[in-house]
């Protein structure tokens, strides 16, 4: 903590001979950053307190120095002492731990939501709301060198295995929830940044959320043993100003380009994720077919029976 640029450095990425975990760009990773630092602090005082007695005592009262060793046994004020002393210790970490932890599972209030769906081997974000649906797989180049057989450096390749064709693109400052759900295969998604990681599972909808308050680029990968290309399905995370974001967004969207005045919209069959309402992203998953919400006919009136 003594180099601010240290500091900085870990802000983002691991970087090699990193040791310690770093504090992230989000408010949740700073949470656990800060728990991280309060448990290791008390670790390294407990454990120089016990290994410095121990090892006075070994060397204080050796055998050659003609010590005797006691011969009592059971002694109930030590006893009390070394079961109160580790409790209180346990509470004061597991305190900010759980209301960290609850901060994190808290998924309200979010501005927007991205719905993530792991594949075999491949990533799929869809802006619930948006009509924004892309996927997300290692970029060409990672994958040249891959089958080149050459082996690629630092230098050569920094990102070597941790590109991507299509970035997810998130605002700054913004609470993003994140539905994570997988079409195959367990997967999880995992940006060291961001604070937290996630399973990914067939059948199930997992939450997540974020607030990214410094831009930049912020790179994980999936964090699930998936078959054979677990190790080639990497994300990356492009944290933008709002106004970046809202350009790219538009630009992405499906060029409605021409009739923007229309308000009724009527074309655009083919997009399903148009028809959920805004913000509400925990319907039912559908990914590849469409149709199937409006299958049950609407009940008969009930009045005139
Ligand atoms: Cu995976």
């Amino acid at each position: 903590m003594a180099f601010p640029a240290m500091g900085w450095a870990q802000s983002a990425d691991p970087k090699p001979w990193q040791l310690n975990m770093g504090r992230g760009v989000t408010q949740t990773s700073r949470l656990a950053w800060e728990s991280n630092m309060l448990s290791l602090i008390v670790v390294t005082v407990i454990g120089v307190i016990v290994f410095g007695a121990m090892a006075y005592a070994i060397f204080k009262f050796r055998k050659s120095k003609g010590a005797v060793a006691a011969t009592f046994s059971h002694n109930t004020k030590a006893e009390i002492i070394w079961t109160v002393i580790p409790v209180v210790i346990l509470v004061v970490m597991a305190w900010p731990a759980t209301a960290n932890l609850i901060k994190m599972y808290d998924t309200r209030d979010a501005e927007m939501t991205v719905k993530v769906t792991g594949y075999q081997w491949m990533w799929r974000y869809e802006y619930l709301g948006e009509g924004v649906d892309f996927t997300s797989r290692l970029d060409r180049e990672s994958d040249r060198v891959r089958q080149s057989g050459k082996v690629p450096t630092r230098e050569s390749n920094p990102h070597y295995l941790l590109d991507v064709d299509n970035r997810l693109v998130l605002p700054v400052d913004t609470k993003v929830r994140f539905v994570i759900t997988s079409d195959d295969v367990i997967h999880a998604w995992w940006v060291p940044a961001l604070g937290w990681k996630q399973d990914a599972i067939p059948g199930f909808i997992n939450e997540a959320w974020t607030s990214i308050d410094t831009p930049g680029v912020y790179r994980g990968q999936c964090a699930e043993l998936c078959g054979k290309d677990h190790g080639f399905m990497p994300i990356v995370v492009e944290a933008v100003s709002k106004e970046d974001f809202k350009q790219w967004l538009a630009q992405k969207k499906p060029a409605p380009a021409a009739a923007p005045a229309a308000p009724a919209a009527p074309a655009t069959p083919n997009a399903p994720e148009t028809a959920t309402p805004p913000g509400d992203g925990t319907a039912p998953r559908q990914p590849v077919t469409p149709a199937e919400p409006a299958a049950a006919p609407a009940p008969a009136p009930t009045t005139d029976a």
